[in-house]
């Protein structure tokens, strides 16, 4: 039997009953899918995720790749290929490849939302199956040379990687030492050492692309220090001809020098890279060519990052919904203790652990989570639709791209965080002992998960980017249009009280989260040395809350999203819900219990930012 278990009911109430996608389906951009080719497409996907997806996630963790250093190479189990071929097989990878090339064309929430069912079922296979997004990223920055190399990737459906980290530049990507030599015919030379590079490495496919962050030398005014300094180079496994895409048969000098060994996602080969040594596999040099002939480098590598982050943060979530889903199926039928009102009478009948407030509890909390960062994914992703449905019209939507900019940090930091916690202290524990066995797939869960609160960015990462970059830097407006947004729906009614006290609870939060950002301002200004009594060091009592802001500002954007949510539920059940009357009654109660149980914290998070001190910082490291 599968390990994964999906949720259509609720991908599908998200796209349709609350972002209305059906409004933008079938029409410009998305032409070719209409609202039922949408749902067409989700069950195709759902399908493939249980059953050919799905089938090797257990055996690829117990038998992964092995590397070899004699031909640095480290190929993936056989049943992992078949998963792989199957997807690949279904034309769905392309679904983000330009049109231009014979991508689908759907809208990101669409994207997304199969995703999370891919990512659910088995992630490594996302990893690998990365050319259509890759594709999309060199036919937006390429010339014509770069463009012809999009379509080769399309139409051989090969791998491709994302290469900035080196052993001393990891969150510090401008630390990076690689780097690239200008030859006379228009090619770099890259030399260096790359370290944890995704898929760098496997049998899955004829050629991979490496997108690789190079610091070029020699050319005037590139190539300083710091991100700014650093280039973005294709460099292919394999060379081939540029015209028709046909392997040469030379083997191009990046070699694979190291395979990590993991907690966790096993079969996703991590390795080391080295480029252009002597010393390695021919020693020949590592040839690349500079995207789009421009020195851009982490402006045009953070459009991946930015895809790569959304993706790190519905993996999470993907993985805590299914893991909730196998918790809540174990539970039913896990006959242990009597009912709690009947604790003294111990002849009492035993009952299903679902009959336990504790374990209600901790299922509700599962749920609700679940259902409230799914809604963040695809309500994030619905600001995507908007970015492209602008960019067909010739046009720029700068406030969609602003509050997706916002939100990214949400979906990725607050995301993983909260759903590899919650895979560990609820889904987990629901098993009792039994979660602890390889048995069940909840343990592997929790080992493939927790990879997400670090790649990509860490939390800590993801925490500075939220205010830094997209609160300061973007003079809050993108969070004040969200703030709004939240304040229209407390204050409107809509002639329904029974969300009344979960609307008092939200606007209370919100004035919380509010007064934290505000409070970060002012020790943010405070640490202006240019204004009179200006204190740099003030700078770190900021560094002391950018994690607890951007928990709290996803508790209330969740919270926001799934009252939301309830009330669409509610009109639904005021008239005749049939046969989702129960599915209905689920929305509302996790909404309410989700308020209920989360916002009034916000309170405290506030009271702890307020009072932030500099003791820390002042504490000898000796005491720590
Ligand atoms: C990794 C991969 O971990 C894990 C999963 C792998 C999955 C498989 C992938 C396989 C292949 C790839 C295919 C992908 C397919 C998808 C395609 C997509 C269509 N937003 O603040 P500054 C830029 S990979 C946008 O001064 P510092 C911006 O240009 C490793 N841009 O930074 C800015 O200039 P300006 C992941 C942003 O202090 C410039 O950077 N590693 C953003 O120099 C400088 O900004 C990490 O994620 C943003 N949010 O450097 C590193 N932020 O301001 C984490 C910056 O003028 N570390 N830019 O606009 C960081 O993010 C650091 O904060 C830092 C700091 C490096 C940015
Ligand atoms: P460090 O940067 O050394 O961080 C250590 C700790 O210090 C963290 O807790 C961090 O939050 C904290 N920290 C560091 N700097 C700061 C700061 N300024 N402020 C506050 N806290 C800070 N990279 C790629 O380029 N391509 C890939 O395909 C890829 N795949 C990966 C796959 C796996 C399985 C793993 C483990 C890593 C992968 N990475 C990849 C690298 C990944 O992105 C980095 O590991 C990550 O960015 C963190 O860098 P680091 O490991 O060097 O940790």
């Amino acid at each position: 039997m599968s390990h994964y278990r999906s949720n259509v009911r609720d991908i599908e109430f998200n796209l349709f009953e609350v972002l209305g996608r059906d409004d933008i389906l079938g029409q410009g951009p998305f032409a070719e899918i209409d609202g039922g080719t949408a749902r067409e497409i989700l069950a195709e996907v759902d399908r493939l995720a249980r059953d050919d997806l799905a089938a090797s996630y257990v055996d690829s963790d117990r038998n992964p790749p092995v590397f070899d250093p004699g031909t640095h190479t480290a190929p993936v189990p056989p049943l992992f290929k078949k998963g792989y071929d199957a997807w690949i097989a279904s034309g769905f990878w392309t679904m983000n490849a330009p049109a231009a090339l014979g991508g689908m064309e759907v809208p990101s929430s669409v994207l997304w939302a199969a995703n999370e069912m891919l990512l659910g079922a088995n992630p490594a296979i996302w990893m690998y199956a990365t050319g259509g997004g890759s594709a999309d990223v060199l036919f937006r920055n390429g010339i014509e040379r770069d463009k012809l190399m999009a379509a080769h990737i399309i139409e051989r459906q090969w791998g491709s990687t994302m290469m900035l980290t080196e052993p001393d530049a990891g969150s510090d990507v401008g630390a990076g030492r690689t780097k690239a030599t200008l030859n006379e015919d228009g090619s770099w030379n890259i030399t260096g050492v790359k370290r944890f590079i995704t898929s760098a490495e496997s049998d899955l496919q004829q050629n991979i692309m490496h997108m690789v962050l190079a610091r070029p030398e020699g050319v005037e005014g590139v190539g300083g220090p710091g991100t700014k300094g650093l280039s973005l180079f294709l460099v292919p496994k394999y060379h081939f001809d540029h015209e028709t895409g046909e392997l040469t048969g030379e083997r191009n000098g990046v070699y694979v020098t190291n395979v990590e060994h993991k907690m966790g996602i096993k079969v996703s080969n991590t390795c080391e890279v080295t480029f252009g040594d002597p010393q390695v596999g021919g020693g020949e040099p590592a040839k690349g060519w500079l995207l789009g002939e421009v020195h851009d480098g982490i402006a045009q590598m953070f459009q991946v990052i930015e895809n790569a982050r959304m993706m790190v943060g519905t993996k999470a979530i993907a993985t805590l919904s299914t893991g909730y889903l196998n918790a809540l199926d174990y539970a039913k039928t896990r006959v242990q203790g009597a009912d709690l009102t009947q604790a003294a009478d111990k002849t009492a009948p035993r009952v299903t652990i679902t009959h336990h407030p504790d374990v209600r509890r901790s299922l509700m909390t599962q749920k609700s989570f679940s259902e409230a960062m799914r809604s963040l994914v695809l309500y994030t992703a619905s600001w995507q639709d908007k970015v492209m449905l602008a960019e067909h019209a010739g046009e720029t939507d700068e406030l969609a791209a602003a509050v997706n900019d916002l939100l990214l940090p949400i979906v990725k930091g607050y995301g993983s965080e909260r759903s590899w916690v919650l895979l560990g202290t609820e889904s987990l524990q629901t098993f009792g002992g039994s979660g602890f066995l390889q048995e069940y797939p909840i343990e592997q869960y929790v080992r493939d998960a927790k990879i997400d609160t670090l790649y990509e960015g860490t939390t800590a990462i993801q925490g500075q980017d939220f205010f830094f970059r997209k609160i300061v830097k973007d003079q809050g407006r993108a969070l004040g249009h969200l703030a709004k947004e939240i304040e229209s729906f407390i204050g409107a009614e809509s002639g329904n009280a029974l969300l009344k006290n979960e609307r008092a609870l939200l606007a209370t939060a919100l004035e919380d989260a509010n007064a934290i950002v505000a409070h970060m301002i002012n020790d943010l200004m405070s640490a202006d040395t240019s204004s009179e009594g200006g204190d740099l060091r003030n700078i770190y009592k900021v560094g002391l809350n950018t994690s607890r802001l951007l928990m709290a500002l996803g508790d209330v954007v969740c919270a926001w999203l799934l009252l939301h949510q309830a009330e669409i539920a509610l009109e639904k059940l005021a008239g005749d819900p049939g046969k989702d009357k129960a599915f209905y009654e689920g929305k509302v109660a996790a909404a309410q219990f989700f308020a209920q149980t989360n916002l009034p914290r916000i309170t405290a998070e506030r009271a702890i930012a307020e009072a932030t001190d500099l003791a820390l910082m002042d504490l000898d490291e000796a005491a720590f």
